[in-house]
């Protein structure tokens, strides 16, 4: 069975302990490789690594940074394929969503980020006669990246990217319920030819590599996504030592649809924002509000679609959708349809497992389920469920459909749809998220601030959000 390994001073190692941790097939449900049981002690090999390395890569030139990131772009765009094959084995997407989605856009984070450092620049404040100020941007050191399973290398390049190219040293730790395709970067990082100890991979679990991590006195800043029990974590730690920290959390997001809105269209990315990746995308529209006038029709629509989506095995280019990541994961969802039950609601589609054949008879497949006849502030309506779970509620005014939408403890995004536009600006303007899609979901511009309110998170990615994140502003103020 395949051995995964650590990726320390530019070289792939065994975890110092010897011990490793089933990887498991969510299409199967079967143990398919070994990943690094790593611990305190690795973390610490990585982060010495990583602080030698950080004086020669912090002194590089922007040019020559550039140029070795966007060497490894190319070695992920020429295996692609091999990539988006892995992902999808490793988390259980469908291999067409991790070709057309994941692959390419962890591509598209290295080279946004090699690329914007060459257009980056800094701010001078003039004093007229008597003094200038100009602000140098300095990389602080390692960087402590931690990231999640459900959009495994999209989010861990995400994090990467950003603190290698603006000169910092990376200590990293992929979810290891989904490692494998952090390990084929490190590969590639090899093959590109980034230096010794400047990137460092950490496998292992939370508690132990996560934590090793967050605890490090050398690891000045902490980059993490992942659930806002485990930020709340990582906070606790890292406030008394003064960490620099950016969290992105949990969602459960709005989706608003009013009565004018384009209803094809709308339907048509409806099913997708519900349903992308199983639902396991922190964007994910799981409560929507539609409007009285056209609610019954959207129910039957949007009903009607989602019976016929196919849950399938993840090589199928028909599967809609593949299994769901772990079996406590799908375990968990279930529950809450089962809380959702409970607590008042009809399952209209859907909620309970895809029993399969063969090879995935024990693979984790869940149907798209489509609740209805939950109060606004129930348990299901307020909690993260993270799978593919929406439940579906009629409104009447603005007013009342921004009390619901703001009702809950996150904050992350929402989707209005309309085709009046004073009130998508004007509702926009209400929402407590930190992203508002109008007439669209999950359209990205990589230049845009990305991140949460409430417990969403703290601070932003994207753009030069992230360039400052990993940097820190020292003003310089010359007498004239
Ligand atoms: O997250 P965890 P998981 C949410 C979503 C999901 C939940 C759990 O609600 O149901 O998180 O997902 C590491 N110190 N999102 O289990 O446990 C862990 O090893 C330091 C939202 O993946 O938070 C992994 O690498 N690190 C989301 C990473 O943290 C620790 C995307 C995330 O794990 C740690 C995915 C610790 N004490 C899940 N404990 C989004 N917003 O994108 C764990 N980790």
């Amino acid at each position: 069975m395949q051995k995964l390994q650590n990726y320390i001073n530019g070289e792939l190692v065994a975890p110092a302990s010897g011990n490793y941790i089933d990887n498991y097939h969510p299409a199967t449900g079967k143990v398919y490789s070994l990943i690094p049981d790593s611990d305190a002690k690795d973390v610490e090999l990585a982060t010495d690594a990583a602080k030698k390395a950080f004086p020669e890569w912090s002194k590089k030139s922007i040019q020559e940074r550039s140029a070795i990131l966007l060497k490894l772009v190319d070695l992920i765009e020429r295996d692609m394929d091999k990539l988006a094959e892995a992902e999808s084995k490793d988390n259980g997407k469908p291999i067409w969503l991790a070709k057309a989605v994941d692959i390419p856009r962890a591509a598209a984070n290295f080279r946004f980020y090699a690329t914007g450092i060459l257009h980056e620049h800094t701010e001078a404040h003039s004093m007229g006669e008597e003094a200038i100020n100009y602000t140098l941007r300095e990389p602080i050191g390692v960087a402590g990246c931690i990231s999640p399973w459900n959009l495994p290398l999209y989010l861990f390049s995400w994090k990467v990217a950003p603190a290698l190219a603006s000169g910092n040293c990376v200590v990293a730790k992929p979810s290891e319920i989904t490692p494998m395709s952090a390990y084929l970067l490190s590969e590639l990082c090899i093959e590109a030819g980034i230096p010794a100890g400047v990137f460092n991979i950490v496998h292992g679990l939370g508690p132990k590599v996560g934590s090793a991590i967050t605890e490090h006195p050398d690891i000045p800043m902490i980059s993490f996504t992942g659930g806002t029990q485990t930020g709340a974590t990582i906070a606790r730690t890292a406030a008394p030592m003064f960490k620099k920290l950016s969290l992105e959390l949990g969602g459960k997001n709005p989706n608003i649809i009013f009565a004018d809105c384009d209803f094809d269209e709308m339907l048509k990315v409806t099913l997708r924002s519900s349903f992308a990746n199983q639902g396991q995308i922190c964007l994910c529209g799981s409560r929507i509000f539609v409007e009285r006038p056209i609610y019954e029709k959207f129910k039957t629509a949007f009903v009607e679609r989602v019976s016929q989506m196919k849950v399938g095995d993840p090589s199928d280019d028909k599967s809609k959708l593949g299994a769901v990541v772990s079996k406590p994961h799908m375990e968990k969802v279930l529950s809450y349809v089962e809380l959702a039950k409970e607590e008042g609601g009809t399952v209209l589609t859907g909620g309970h497992r895809v029993e399969m054949e063969g090879e995935l008879k024990d693979g984790y497949y869940l149907a798209p389920t489509v609740i209805e006849g939950l109060n606004y502030n129930c348990r299901t309506n307020q909690e993260e469920i993270f799978g593919p779970v929406v439940t579906i509620m009629p409104f009447d005014t603005e007013e009342e459909v921004l009390m619901y939408a703001n009702s809950t403890k996150y904050g992350l995004a929402s989707t209005i749809w309309t085709s009046n536009l004073k009130r998508a600006h004007r509702v926009a303007a209400k929402l407590h998220t930190g992203i508002v899609w109008i007439n669209c979901w999950l359209l990205r511009d990589l230049r845009t601030p990305f991140g949460g309110v409430k417990q969403s998170g703290v601070g932003r990615e994207g753009g030069f959000e992230a360039l400052q994140f990993f940097t820190e502003p020292k003003n310089v103020c010359i007498k004239l």
